[in-house]
Order: C-alpha cells, then sequence, then structure tokens
C-alpha cells in the first residue's frame, strides 16, 4: 500500500515509518526537516497547502498519517504558529486527503484535550474536555474536525488520544510528558536531572512499541468495528517522576533528580493521571504490553544502542 506520513522526523514518526515500512507499505515520509530514511523522503511545510495537495495528487497515497506538529509546551511559547500547525493546518490536510479520495487517514490527538473539570482518575472517554493549553485547544477543535469529516464526507478519519511517549531513539523537544525520556538519558549520561515538574505529579504514558502498535491496529481495523469517530482514550501505564526515578535507580544505584517545577506543572496538573480506555479494547482489541518496569529495561538496553549508532 502506498503511503504519506507528514511530521516524519519527529518522535513517533521515527519509529512508525520503520513500521510501516516493515509492513511491506511503500512510504513517503515528508517533514519541514530534511530526512534520511531508508524509502522516499520530502522537504513539505505541511502549512503549504498547494504543495500539499500537489504531493498528494502525485503520490496517490491510500493512507495519510499526519503527524506534524507542535507540541503542548511549544505551542505555548509560539501560540500562533501552534494553532496554525496544529489545528489549520489538520483542516487543510482533511479537506486534501477528501479531494483526493485518500482511503484513510491517521491523525493523533493527546490527553491534552482534557482540563480541571475533568475527572482525573480513570478518565471517561465522554467527560467535560476543558483544556488549559494551546495545543490542547487545537487537540480538541482537531477531534471535533475529524469528527465532521466522517459523518459529513464519510472520510475515514481515525484517531487516538495519546498519552506521553516514551522511546529511545530521540530526545523529545517542546512536550510535558518528555522528561519520561530525557531522565534516562540523563541517567546515562550524567547520572543527574533536573526535572520541570513536581515528584508526585502522575501522568498517563505509553512506550513506543505500544504507541506504534496501537496505530496499525487501529488503522487495520474494519471501519465497522469504530465507534469513536473523535479519538480514542488509550494509555499504556501511569507513573510520576518520582516514581521513574525509583524505578531508574534499580539499575543505576546513583542516579539522583532534582525537581523545579516550571509552566509545564499546571499543563501536567490539568491532565488525567490514568484514563479508561475500555472502548479501545472492546472495538479494536486494544491491550499494552509494556508496564514501568519493562519500559525502563527497554529504554536503559536500547538508548546506547542508538547513542553508540
Ligand atoms: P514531534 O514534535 O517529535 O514531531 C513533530 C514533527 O512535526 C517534527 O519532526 C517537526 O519537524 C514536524 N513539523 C513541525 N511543523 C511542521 C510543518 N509546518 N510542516 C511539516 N512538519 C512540521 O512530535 P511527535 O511526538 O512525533 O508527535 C506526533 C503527533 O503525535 C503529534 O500530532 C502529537 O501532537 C501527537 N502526540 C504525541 C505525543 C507524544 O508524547 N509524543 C502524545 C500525544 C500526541
Ligand atoms: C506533550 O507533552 O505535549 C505530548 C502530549 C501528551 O501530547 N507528549
Amino acid at each position: 500500500m502506498r503511503v504519506l506520513v507528514t511530521g516524519a522526523g519527529g518522535q513517533i514518526g521515527q519509529a512508525l515509518v520503520p513500521a510501516l515500512l516493515q509492513r511491506g507499505d511503500e512510504v513517503l515520509a515528508t517533514d519541514i526537516r530534511s530526512l534520511t530514511y531508508p524509502t522516499a523522503t520530502l522537504q513539505l511545510d505541511i502549512l503549504d497547502e498547494k504543495h500539499f495537495r500537489a504531493v498528494l495528487r502525485e503520490w496517490k497515497p491510500a493512507e495519510v498519517y499526519h503527524l506534524a506538529a507542535f507540541l503542548s509546551a511549544r505551542s505555548e511559547y509560539e501560540p500562533q504558529r501552534g494553532w496554525e500547525v496544529n489545528f489549520m493546518a489538520t483542516w487543510q490536510v482533511f479537506e486534501a486527503c477528501r479531494a483526493e479520495a485518500v482511503q484513510r487517514v491517521f491523525w493523533p490527538s493527546s490527553i491534552a484535550v482534557f482540563g480541571p473539570h475533568t475527572p482525573r482518575e480513570a478518565t471517561p472517554q465522554y467527560c467535560p474536555t476543558d483544556p488549559i493549553g494551546l495545543y490542547g485547544i487545537a487537540k480538541l477543535a482537531g477531534e471535533r474536525l475529524a469528527e465532521y469529516f466522517f459523518r459529513r464526507y464519510a472520510l475515514d478519519i481515525r484517531s487516538l488520544r495519546f498519552p506521553g511517549v516514551v522511546g529511545p531513539a530521540h530526545l523529545p523537544q517542546g512536550g510535558t510528558t518528555d522528561f519520561a525520556v530525557h531522565m534516562f538519558y540523563a541517567a546515562l549520561r550524567e547520572r543527574r536531572y533536573k526535572c520541570y515538574l513536581l515528584p508526585d505529579t502522575r501522568l498517563p504514558m505509553i512506550y513506543i512499541d505500544d504507541a506504534v502498535r496501537a496505530i496499525l491496529k487501529l488503522m487495520e481495523a474494519h471501519p465497522e468495528q469504530l465507534t469513536v469517530r473523535g479519538a480514542y482514550n488509550i494509555q499504556g501505564m501511569s507513573f510520576s517522576p518520582r516514581e521513574l526515578e525509583l524505578e531508574i535507580q534499580k539499575a543505576i544505584p546513583d542516579f539522583k533528580c532534582e525537581y523545579e517545577p516550571d509552566f509545564r506543572q499546571a499543563l501536567a496538573e490539568s491532565w488525567p493521571i490514568s484514563v479508561d480506555d475500555t472502548l479501545a479494547r472492546r472495538d479494536w482489541g486494544w491491550h499494552p504490553t509494556y508496564d514501568l518496569p519493562a519500559l525502563c529495561e527497554a529504554m536503559l538496553k536500547a538508548i546506547p544502542t542508538y547513542e553508540s549508532s
């Protein structure tokens, strides 16, 4: 199958592109940055609507994976650009996919759609969503848009509300949950880490292999199985910075964390501690395979292989 990925150079794209190639797809990987992948690549600003449409017409993908985004912290630094990339570009991508008869679109949402009036434990699929951050506002609007395009134009858009994604290959920048990757790199390199969240801030998380498996499983599901056309709640585990520090210390006993919260603390406190992903489990068989000890083991084993390559 021919597929196109936007934002392919980011944390999720770097794991998704190899998985799509492994599945046997012909992949066009695009990003605003230049990319090196063992497949076709293209430097493409997703806000350049004409260019994106021309590429769709030429490549004729059956599926589009639209990952280009500004994450939560970066969106607070550059709100206008954040809105343009996270919402306006998403509108343009959906509209172009409809016009060019793309069969299926994957676009990830986030736990950032939730807010202070959301129940924070086992957050239900449907409940108050009053995000305080610009990223969450754009993701919430994008979820409504995805459902609108499905109902009005039958464009088959599928989405997941990802929690913090943790993976070894990439030092993420611009998110609120990034500490969960940074802590591993710091533990291996310096044995010290200054965390920008308070130690007891528990958040839902998912290991990158589970996140990619979820994307592929959702995209392979029969459309009639899917009862959620906004974005499915999904999670792997929950942990706080302190719990992660303690887990890492089991392998690296002299590792130490300091805690100095910044503006990201307010965003994290407005997000769930855990989410109820019953509908994802029921509709398309979601189940996570990594818990916190398995995630730690995988990260500590994999990061040195990326650092030496
Ligand atoms: P990332 O920040 O690592 O990557 C985003 C990519 O988008 C980058 O490579 C960047 O160069 C690219 N990009 C930015 N502006 C662009 C533009 N104008 N044109 C083209 N490309 C542009 O993000 P990620 O973690 O890979 O996230 C991918 C998607 O998953 C995003 O929609 C994000 O909101 C969502 N998501 C991620 C997480 C997470 O923890 N990583 C959690 C929830 C949702
Ligand atoms: C972020 O922290 O901005 C992302 C997310 C949870 O969407 N990781």
